[in-house]
Parts: C-alpha cells; sequence; structure tokens
C-alpha cells in the first residue's frame, strides 16, 4: 500500500506525485473546487474551528484522526482501499477473470456514466444542506451536519480521481461538469430527483441520512465489486466514512422519537395538535415525512426490470451488494418474479431474468434494511405505552421512476383511483401545514450540551467526548 501522502497539496494514496500530468489536471480542479464550496457549502461558517475527523490512512485500526479544523481547510484528498493481490471479478460474463488496473475500452462510456452519476450526488447533498446550520438544534448535531458535508466533498474528490486519471479529456469535462450543475436548478439540475428535493430543515436532513445516504451504502457496496479495480478500492474506502452518515440518520431519528415519547408520556396524550403547542414532532406527522423520503430513495434504484442493469452485470461493472453472499455469481438462467401494474388498475406477477432484474435485487435488500431502525423506533414506542407503530410504505408507492412510476397506490401498495390517490397523499405525504410547523421548530441552540426542544440528547458524544464538548467553536 502507497502511505497517505499529506506533504501534497491533494493529499492522497495513489502516488500522485509520479503522476505530473495527472497531478497538474487535479490541482487545476481544486481551485474550482473550493470555489464551489465557497459559494454552495455551509460556507458561513468557514471561519469556524469544527471538531472533525479527517482521513489518515486507509485500513480498519485508526484509519481517520479528530481535531478542529476550518471547513475550507480540510484535506480532501484521494484515498483507495488497499489492492487486494490477484483480485479477480467476482460476477458476470467475466467472472473469475482478473480484475482490470485500467477501463476496458469497449465498457467505457458506461463506467462513465455510473462514475459521473454517483460523483453527482456527493456535491449535490452539499448543496441541499447549504443553509441547515444556521438552525442546528445543537452543537453536537453542527459538527455532525459539517462531518457529512465534508465527506460528501472527499467523495466528490474521490469520483473526480477516476475520471481524471482514466478517461482523459472527457472524464476532464465531466469533472467540470459536476460543479456546474446544482441541486434544484431549473435549468442544470443533478441527475438523479432525490438530490434536487430541498432539505429545509433538520427534520428532512435526518430523513435523508437515514433513507437517502443508505441508498449511497447500497450503491457503494454494487461498485466496490466492480471489475475496474480502482473504482471498487476507492467505493470500499467510501464505504468507511458513509457508515456515520447513516449513524446520523439513525441517530437523529431515534432522538426525535424519543424526545416526543417523552412529551407524549408528560402530557398523558397522542393528541398531535397538543403536543405540537408543546413543541413536540407528533408521530403521524413523522410518519409522513419517512413517507415521503422513503418513496423518494427507492427511485434512486432505477426501474424494477432494467436493461442498463443487465448489462452493467453482465459485463462485471456493477455487481449486487456483498456479491460474495450469493451462490450464482453468473445469473444466466436465473429468474426472479417481479410485481407489475397489469396496466387495467390492478397488479400481476410477472418472471423476468434475473439479470434484467438486478435493480429491484439491490432495492428489496435496500428496504430490508431500511425496516431495522423502525422496528427499533416501534421498540420504543411500544415501551413507552403507545399504539402507535410506524412503517415503511410499499415499494410501490408513489414512485416516479420505473415501471410503477405514476400509478397511483396507497401505501400498502394496493394500486386505487387516481381521484382516491390525490386525496390520500394529503394524509400520507407532509402537507404544508405540517411543514411550516417543522420550520417553526427550526431555531439554532449553540450552547455547548444544550438540544433543541423537539430532539433528545444523544446517548454519547464524538470520540469519546462529552455530548456537552464545544464541537464547533463559533464564538
Ligand atoms: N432520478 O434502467 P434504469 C449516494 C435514469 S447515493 C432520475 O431504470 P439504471 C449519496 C437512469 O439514470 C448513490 N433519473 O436504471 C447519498 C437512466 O438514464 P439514462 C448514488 C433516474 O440505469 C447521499 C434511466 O433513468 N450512486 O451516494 O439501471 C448523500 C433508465 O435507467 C433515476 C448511484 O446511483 C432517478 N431516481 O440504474 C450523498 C450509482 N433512476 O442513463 C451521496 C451509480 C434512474 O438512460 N448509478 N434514472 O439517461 C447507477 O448505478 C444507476 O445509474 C442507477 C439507475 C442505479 C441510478
Amino acid at each position: 500500500m502507497t502511505a497517505i501522502d499529506y506533504a501534497e497539496r491533494i493529499p492522497n494514496n495513489v502516488n500522485l506525485a509520479n503522476d505530473r500530468t495527472l497531478q497538474r489536471a487535479l490541482e487545476h480542479w481544486q481551485p474550482k473546487f473550493l470555489d464551489w464550496w465557497r459559494e454552495l457549502g455551509p460556507n458561513d461558517f468557514a471561519g469556524k474551528d469544527v471538531y472533525l475527523r479527517t482521513a489518515v490512512g486507509v485500513d480498519a485500526q485508526g484509519w481517520a484522526s479528530y481535531g478542529y479544523v476550518k471547513m475550507p481547510d480540510y484535506r480532501w484528498g484521494i484515498f483507495l482501499a488497499d489492492q487486494a493481490p490477484d483480485r479477480k471479478i467476482g460476477f458476470g460474463d467475466v467472472y473469475g477473470q482478473p480484475a482490470w488496473q485500467q477501463v476496458p475500452g469497449e465498457f467505457r462510456s458506461q463506467f462513465r456514466r455510473l462514475i459521473v452519476t454517483q460523483g453527482d450526488t456527493e456535491p449535490a447533498s452539499v448543496e441541499q444542506q447549504h443553509l441547515l446550520g444556521h438552525t442546528c438544534p445543537s452543537l453536537y448535531d453542527l459538527r455532525n451536519l459539517f462531518q457529512v458535508n465534508v465527506e460528501e466533498g472527499r467523495h466528490l474528490w474521490a469520483m473526480v480521481y477516476l475520471l481524471h486519471a482514466y478517461f482523459g479529456r472527457d472524464g476532464r469535462e465531466e469533472a467540470e461538469e459536476l460543479l456546474a450543475r446544482h441541486s434544484g436548478d431549473a435549468d442544470k439540475p443533478r441527475i438523479l430527483g432525490t438530490f434536487n428535493e430541498p432539505i429545509s430543515d433538520w427534520l428532512s436532513f435526518f430523513c435523508f441520512t437515514y433513507f437517502t445516504d443508505r441508498d449511497g451504502k447500497f450503491q457503494l457496496k454494487c461498485l466496490a465489486e466492480s471489475g475496474f479495480d480502482p473504482l471498487a478500492r476507492t467505493c470500499r474506502f467510501m464505504l468507511t466514512e458513509e457508515a456515520h452518515h447513516m449513524f446520523v440518520g439513525e441517530t437523529g431519528l431515534g432522538r426525535v422519537v424519543k424526545r416526543t415519547l417523552e412529551v407524549m408520556k408528560e402530557l398523558g396524550t397522542s393528541d398531535p395538535e397538543t403536543l405540537r403547542r408543546a413543541g413536540a414532532i407528533d408521530l403521524p406527522l413523522l410518519q409522513r415525512y419517512l413517507n415521503f423520503w422513503f418513496s423518494s430513495s427507492l427511485d434512486l434504484f432505477g426501474s424494477e426490470v432494467s436493461s442498463n442493469a443487465a448489462t452493467t452485470f453482465a459485463n462485471g461493472i456493477k455487481g449486487r451488494p456483498d456479491e460474495g453472499q450469493y451462490a450464482d455469481h453468473v445469473c444466466t438462467d436465473a429468474t426472479m418474479v417481479i410485481g407489475l401494474p397489469d396496466g387495467a388498475g390492478g397488479a400481476k406477477e410477472e418472471s423476468v431474468s434475473l439479470r434484467n432484474a438486478m435493480n429491484e435485487v439491490v432495492r428489496e435488500a435496500y428496504a430490508k434494511d431500511c425496516e431495522l431502525g423502525l422496528r427499533r423506533w416501534n421498540m420504543q414506542i411500544q415501551r413507552a405505552g403507545f399504539d402507535f407503530r410506524l412503517a415503511l410504505p410499499s415499494l410501490r408507492f408513489r414512485r416516479q421512476i420505473g415501471a410503477w412510476a405514476g400509478v397511483p397506490t396507497d401505501p400498502q401498495g394496493r394500486p386505487i383511483a387516481r381521484e382516491a390517490y390525490a386525496q390520500g397523499l394529503r394524509d400520507w405525504l407532509p402537507s404544508e401545514a405540517d411543514r411550516s410547523f417543522v420550520h417553526s421548530l427550526m431555531h439554532r441552540v449553540v450552547e455547548p450540551g444544550k438540544m433543541a426542544a423537539w430532539i433528545a440528547p444523544p446517548d454519547r458524544g464524538i470520540n469519546n467526548l462529552a455530548v456537552d464538548y464545544e464541537y464547533v467553536r463559533l464564538g
């Protein structure tokens, strides 16, 4: 393994100093990245010391160091997990062949499309969260937001490195475009739908880090199986950082539930209006936020039946998460039964080639993973003695991509009439009143250890520090 070189302008463990042309190209992109960060990152806090972790190695032990950093000075760099000697491709028609150290010419455009799509999501999320710092519920949360932001910035670097190093001039052009598209921009939006949704309150932020960052986990796991070894290695290391982002989402939502239950017990009621007057987020409102972000994130897996998915699997470009867990890595004869709309207002089951159903395989694994948090929160609710249960809507609900796109169903996935759907959405998704109530709670709390009234404190602080540690020095 090459040790991380921190003496360089761009910290890296890819021996950048030995490739002057590449180094110069990336150093040329670096100021544009910093300009973008200043314009669309959390720049109102640029001068503040933030207690951040920074990658200092890529091995399991002690890969990060913690300390105060001003965000624009964060050492964004290029870190690939160690190369596995003699790695073989683990799936598709190329199963068993040595992993590629260069992009095979015939798969170049497919690889570029996936790397660009992955890269596009990273700066998008920073843009979506641009202003959240102003309404943080605590210094602890503010620090977590910034940690997530700088690491998404680093994940952008991870993809830009691949584009520059392996895709020549068009790779460099794509790297520029990653800074030119913007979340929610009418003319140049981000590529995938969810990354154009506004995140203007912290409940949305926690839902996003719970549901959408988890899409990141599953997509990165697919790409970590890729036959293109530098892509696989960079994604393996990104997964190490990604875990914290989902932790922020899961504990954030768990703390909201905890606080709401405290207020419900105190007041002896689950009446939403009474709870709102007491400054707590009622559970039906939380359910509507979960419905929104889960259904939006389901679209990120693409169509149920997809020739793109079949091709990328066949060609060894994109595998399944933890491909090693499967017995059949080639899947030429296997099929999968998928529920599809029957075109007459109902649903039918259809057997499709497993290769074409790879998006659905990944989506189902993702949904199962999403269930785990709900089970924990429901346990909290049950222990507190209340009947309410949170639930994930069906994979068919409110889809905008794939076979169920535009097909009206209820949250259980039963096809319903369009009018009933329009009517039902008022109960199933956050209303204007819900959103303005949540916004009314968003007041910044920055005294160390203090929490906004709508969220419970975390069980512990960061890196074994106390919850009331001064995680961001705003003074
Ligand atoms: N919105 O055959 P189809 C993360 C497009 S998150 C808009 O159905 P395919 C992160 C698709 O691009 C992980 N368009 O699906 C999280 C294609 O367009 P083209 C991000 C969509 O290609 C939080 C067309 O529909 N990583 O890291 O098999 C914070 C037909 O495609 C959407 C990746 O996504 C949508 N939701 O699969 C920060 C991995 N869905 O090409 C970061 C890389 C599909 O015909 N991307 N389309 O113009 C992929 O693997 C695939 O592109 C997808 C789609 C899974 C997204």
